[in-house]
């Protein structure tokens, strides 16, 4: 439970960091690129991440996971740094949003949304793996429901299910790949058939509701770590934004919207979690203001800092520069 507790906290972090980012690009000349947020999907991101440790784990975060993120142990100024296009960021100002990462640490950097992490995770846990320094560590990454009709989702994840890699597999099915509707993106009754199709674990959950995605991922995880090979849970739940802030979202319907599939999770869990004297208002009072004060200190950090000098800078890959881990040094 004091899990759900620290859950909570990410999530309520990144809420607040992505409606700075919103507005940053509503308003525009500060953000040059999209903004893609997870709003709606904070409880299905930072159950998972919350159970994954940093420095022992791998983790493969995407488009809606700043809340995983944040739990991880990201530092908030790396969103802004990424963002704003600044060299002290991760990727060193080649990037302007959210494929970014520290692979050193455990986090690869995210490459499409549409499941080509999966098998750079089961890659980073087999090479471990054949390094002898595996031992209990477990990787994770996340997809949205559309990323699983691709091959390369597919095939990293037979390749998982056959070296019975520790991996956990979370799918967050917001009913809408962009605005492709699931009526139109699979035809199997369920996509936890696409964990027994290969002959991997598979969970559902209700991804609004933080605590039953806390459990299912702590058992998920436990099964992973003893052992029990890729894990793939499912997380039923809709996007509460576009699929970028640059979208309306406008081809979502109403009824849908209203159904408990729209639930939003972040007063969902706050809710929950003071019905169990977990947490009080005066303490998410509190957070509140810390974290907008951190989101506004690590606004103003970012902004003074300085975006590459097109002719001093040296292009080469980042690989090269010392992110992956502990390969190359800078
Ligand atoms: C190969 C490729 N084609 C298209 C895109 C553009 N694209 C990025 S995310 C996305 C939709 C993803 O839908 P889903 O996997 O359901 O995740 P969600 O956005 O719902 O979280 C598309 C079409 C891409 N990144 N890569």
């Amino acid at each position: 439970m004091a899990q759900c507790v620290t859950a909570f906290k990410s999530m309520l972090q990144a809420r607040l960091l992505e409606e700075k980012l919103a507005s940053l690009y509503r308003a525009g000349g500060r953000i040059v690129g999209g903004v893609y947020i997870g709003k709606g999907q904070e409880a299905f991101s930072a159950g998972l991440a919350v159970h994954l440790e940093k420095g022992k784990d791998v983790y493969g975060p995407l488009i809606r996971d700043q809340a995983g993120r944040l739990a991880f142990g990201e530092p908030l100024l790396d969103t802004f740094r990424t963002y704003l296009g600044v060299i002290t960021g991760p990727m060193r100002g080649r990037d302007g949003n959210v494929h970014r990462g520290r692979p050193r640490e455990g986090m690869p950097a995210m490459i499409s949304h549409l499941g080509s992490l999966l098998s750079v995770v089961n890659g980073m846990l087999f090479a471990r793996r054949l390094q002898g320094r595996l031992g209990d560590s477990v990787g994770a990454t996340s997809l949205g429901e559309g990323g699983t009709s691709t091959g390369a989702f597919h095939e990293a994840l037979n390749q998982a299910a056959i070296e019975k890699l520790p991996v956990i597999i979370a799918i967050a099915n917001n009913q809408f790949s962009y605005s492709t509707p699931n009526s139109r993106q699979f035809a199997c009754g369920d996509l936890l058939d696409r964990a027994r199709g290969y002959g991997v674990q598979g969970y559902a959950v209700d991804g609004t509701d933080l605590t039953a995605c806390v459990s299912v991922f702590s058992e998920a995880v436990k099964r992973a770590r003893a052992g029990g090979g890729p894990q793939l849970v499912v997380g039923s739940l809709l996007r509460l934004s576009g699929h970028g802030e640059h979208d309306d979202s406008s081809y979502i319907p109403d009824q849908v919207k209203s159904s408990p599939l729209g639930q939003d999770c972040l007063p969902y869990a706050e809710s929950q979690l003071k019905a169990s004297d977990l947490i009080t208002d005066e303490e998410v009072r509190k957070w509140k203001d810390e974290f907008l004060m951190e989101i506004d200190a690590a606004l103003a950090q970012a902004s003074k800092e300085p975006t590459p000098d097109p002719f001093r800078e040296n292009w080469r890959a980042l690989s090269t520069a010392g992110l992956v881990e502990g390969q190359f040094e800078a």
